[in-house]
């Protein structure tokens, strides 16, 4: 269809959609991802005629390319199991594409568009020069051993390996995929092609990887958080936090919630949550990441061994709180939960995990009043580190732990104030278009530059 000036916004945003859904038939993740930028960008650009005569937005919803692999390994019976694994290369406008590799047997191509295409916008508002990408598996790592989880990441990378590189496109980590997993894919990597680059962040400190990288994404989302209260002159100390998830992004975030004051009175996993009225400390918070990362256990383990209750099939947001911090997966706080915050009395959410927010739950957000901060600005300290992790590497060098801790800080404030500068409507502040519009623009402008690629 040719571009047509006359059309409103509403028609735009419809024949747009419309289009989107007809072209990538079944992916209800990837439709609601664009659908929330499409809304807010669609009017943005309506008197920007360089940026629609471009298509610009049509070609940022188009990855650049989508790569899929049979994935064949053997587990510890001597069985053949196969999987199938992904990379998402959405865009590269702004630099090499960038992003996590996530290892979930719910994971479907669908899943990895959405995620590459907050990626996209996620890497362009940390000011970094990074594109968007994503890719994973239906692997599902639960139950498996290490050496079955070694031989699956050596099959993944063997396929992986043709297609990224540090200057290329860099994988990092996402669910599923923590520290052991990015040792065996770099080892994997380095076996195949003899050569030690930056080519995955996330990596072991004894082999290129970088300080701060694993509190980051946690670290940064409560940062986010703090610089909302203080636009209110508000912030954390004394707080009740709500926090879903006990993996990396949620553990980080609790360390940081509490050293900033605040309650964390809840945890969750894919089985249930924990509600710990006396709240968390730094024991409790060991023992999780301990129970998650080494000896691979339920988080209804915390509630034996402390005393308190789980909630078997339920996610913690009827559990009153004034902050709340989803970091577990996407859609896991629909609108009936989020009006249940808001009658609690919860006055900000800061979203670690991608996309937590069903679009009618961020709606009740937003007409409470309640301060809202999507994922691609909230969460993008972990790839913000990843960036810097680049840059180390490229540089050969290491950067101390207050440096690091000193940038993550900094860069999150200035996402912070791209989001206010673009989102701000009198007293109000939208961070959604606000992040959206920020994100938009650097990767739209260097498409413009590029001419017609
Ligand atoms: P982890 O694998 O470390 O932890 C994931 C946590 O989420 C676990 O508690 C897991 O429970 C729970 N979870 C996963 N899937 C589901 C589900 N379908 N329903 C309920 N709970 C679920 O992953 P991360 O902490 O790294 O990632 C969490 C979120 O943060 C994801 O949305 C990810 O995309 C996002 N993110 C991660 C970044 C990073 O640097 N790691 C950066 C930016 C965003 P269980 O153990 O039972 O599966
Ligand atoms: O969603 C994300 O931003 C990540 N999983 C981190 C990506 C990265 O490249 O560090």
């Amino acid at each position: 269809m040719s571009y047509d000036e006359s059309l409103s916004v509403e028609q735009e945003l419809e024949r747009f959609m419309n289009g989107l859904i007809r072209r990538n038939p079944g992916e209800d993740e990837f439709h609601q991802a664009v659908h929330e930028v499409a809304a807010t960008i669609i009017p943005f650009i309506h008197d920007k005629p360089h940026y629609r005569k471009a298509r610009i937005l049509e070609r940022m919803t188009e990855p650049d390319r989508v790569i899929a692999f049979r994935v064949c390994w053997e587990d510890d019976e001597g069985n053949v199991r196969v999987n199938r694994g992904y990379r998402v290369q959405c865009n590269n406008a702004i630099g090499p594409y960038k992003g996590g590799l996530r290892f979930h047997h719910n994971v479907t191509l669908g899943t990895l568009k959405f995620l590459s295409f907050e990626q996209t916008f996620k890497n362009s508002l940390t000011g970094l020069p990074m594109g968007g990408a994503k890719g994973g598996s239906d692997f599902n790592p639960k139950g498996k051993t290490d050496s079955e989880v070694m031989r699956f990441c050596q099959a993944f990378m063997t396929q992986l390996s043709r297609h990224i590189g540090a200057d290329t496109d860099v994988p990092a980590g996402d669910i599923g995929v923590g520290a052991r997993e990015i040792g065996y894919l770099f080892g994997q990597h380095k076996r195949l092609t003899n050569e030690f680059t930056g080519v995955l962040t996330g990596k072991g400190l004894e082999f290129g990887g970088s300080l701060v990288r694993q509190e980051a994404t946690g670290y940064g989302a409560v940062y986010f958080l703090e610089d909302m209260l203080k636009e209110k002159n508000d912030d954390l100390k004394g707080k009740t936090a709500v926090i879903s998830g006990s993996g990396n992004v949620a553990t980080f975030a609790a360390k940081k919630l509490m050293a900033l004051g605040a309650k964390v009175v809840t945890l969750s996993d894919s089985s249930g949550y924990i509600h710990d009225p006396d709240g968390l400390n730094e024991e409790k918070l060991n023992y999780v990441i301990d129970l998650k990362t080494v000896k691979r256990g339920r988080i209804s383990e915390y509630a034996d061994k402390y005393n308190v209750k789980f909630y078997a099939d339920e996610r913690p947001w009827s559990v009153p709180c004034d902050v709340a911090m989803p970091c577990a997966t996407q859609n896991e706080l629909n609108k009936g939960e989020a009006e249940i915050l808001v009658k609690n009395g919860c006055i900000a959410v800061s979203e670690g995990a991608n996309m937590p927010t069903e679009e009618d739950a961020v709606e009740v957000f937003q007409q409470a009043g309640v301060m809202y901060a999507p994922s691609k600005a909230a969460n993008a300290g972990g790839v913000a580190v990843s960036g810097l992790e680049m840059s180390q590497n490229s540089a050969r060098i290491s950067w101390t732990e207050d440096d690091l801790n000193k940038q993550l800080r900094e860069i999150m404030a200035r996402i912070h104030d791209r989001c206010v500068a673009q989102g701000r409507d009198g007293d109000k502040i939208d961070y959604v278009s606000g992040a959206n519009i920020a994100g938009f623009i650097k990767v739209a402008d260097a498409m413009l530059a590029y001419g017609v690629v």
